[in-house]
């Protein structure tokens, strides 16, 4: 079966047949809302196999794939067995699976030198792009408050660094200052406005590397990429599993806790044009911070619980001048739908940046509160 995507042709069941995968292959097609990989959904024509997903990596992003599926491969195999000794959890629907390769490995490379991967499809799941309820939000927060809890101990050398820097607003910022002045798509003065924005908050983002430079928190094996709708529901919007784990690595607890919030506690898209729309609603932050905290409070240290109302301002930010780096770049790195689509993505994270700001002394009341 010849599937377009991206302007591809790929043979989804000549891919599929190269994984041991019970079932057959019916069908498939591009599945999900993901800006980094090419992902399928791949239907079985037996009723009672599993449906699976078939991604095709992106080796421009992440530059060492085999490290990165190692990182994947322990990670999976230690939430497996955490899960089995769990009564009654259902392994398959609450960690991901990678299915091996026919030569051994957990990835192909195709004729192009492209690398693929296959996983077990999330059965019965629910997904949101935007949050609308905060027990949905609350139950998010649970999900990776035990994801983290559950790598806590993870045995064997550190995860690799599959994307070096990848929050560090420092490096962040001096390609950002790169880009800017080199202006090799020709955009800088489109995005006047929102460079200014950029700088006028640059220094202080700088606060949670300076804290871990100074010992006072700790680097942690933590998510870096939790988008809500990296985090599946299940029928019943509980919390069912956490997925997209190619920036599973040593991080900050702020990493995840404030890239949840930008997207759990957004009302609007997240690149919604219509400015007016976009606010952290602050009943959604109360409700995700609860669920995370419900299983972190007694592992976080006082200065990582103390920092937590910062870390949505801080991952919003360095999200929105990623997208403004990238639209200036002349969108290399972020999957686009339309020629100014980074800089609308850009503008609304900023505006999402302001409308935290102006309700940052409740962030930290509730954050208080509830620690
Ligand atoms: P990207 O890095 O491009 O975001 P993801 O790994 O997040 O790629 O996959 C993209 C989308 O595909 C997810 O948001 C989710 O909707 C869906 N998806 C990925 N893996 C699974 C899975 N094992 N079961 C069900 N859906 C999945
Ligand atoms: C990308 O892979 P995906 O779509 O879940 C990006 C995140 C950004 C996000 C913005 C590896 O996430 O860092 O926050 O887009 N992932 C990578 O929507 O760069
Ligand atoms: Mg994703």
């Amino acid at each position: 079966m010849v599937i377009k995507s991206e302007n591809k042709m790929h043979n989804l069941k000549e891919i599929f047949d190269c994984f041991n995968a019970e079932g057959t292959f019916s069908v498939g097609g591009p599945y999900g809302s993901g800006h980094i990989h090419d992902t399928f959904r791949v239907e079985t024509a037996e009723a009672d196999r599993d449906d699976y997903i078939l991604q095709r990596l992106n080796n421009r992003v992440f530059k060492n794939i085999p490290n990165l599926q190692n990182n994947i491969e322990r990670v999976t195999e230690h939430l497996h067995k955490k899960y089995l000794e769990i009564p009654g959890s259902d392994v398959k629907r609450e960690c991901l699976t990678l299915i091996p390769s026919r030569n051994g490995k957990s990835w192909i490379q195709d004729e192009e030198g492209k690398f693929w991967r296959m996983y077990i499809f999330i059965s019965d799941h629910r997904s949101y792009d935007i949050v609308d309820s905060p027990d949905k939000a609350f139950q998010g927060g649970k999900a990776i408050g035990k994801f983290q809890a559950m790598l806590s101990d993870l045995p064997g050398d550190p995860l690799h660094d599959t994307i070096p820097y990848f929050h560090d607003i420092e490096k962040r910022l001096e390609t950002f200052d790169r880009i800017r002045k080199a202006n090799p798509a020709g955009r800088v003065e489109a995005a006047g406005d929102e460079i200014k924005f950029a700088l006028s908050r640059a220094e202080e983002m700088k606060i949670i590397l300076q804290l871990g430079r100074e010992g006072k928190i700790p680097l942690r094996i933590t998510h870096n990429d939790t988008k809500f709708n990296n985090i599946l529901l299940d029928q019943n919007d509980k919390a069912l599993c956490v997925i997209d784990l190619d920036t599973v690595m040593p991080g900050y607890v702020h990493y995840d806790f404030g890239d949840a919030i930008r997207t759990a506690a957004n009302v609007a898209a997240e690149d919604e044009k219509d400015l007016s729309k976009v606010a952290m609603d602050i009943g959604l932050f109360k409700a995700y911070a609860e669920g995370y905290l419900s299983e972190t409070r007694e592992t976080l240290n006082s200065t990582e619980k103390e920092y937590l109302a910062f870390a949505p301002r801080l991952i919003t930010y360095t999200i929105a001048l990623r997208f403004l780096t990238d639209y200036i770049d002349g969108d290399n790195y972020f999957k686009i739908h339309h020629t100014h689509h980074n800089l609308q993505r850009a503008r609304a994270q900023f505006r999402l940046v302001e409308s935290m700001e102006e309700q940052y002394p409740e962030m930290q009341k509730i954050i208080r509160d509830l620690t």
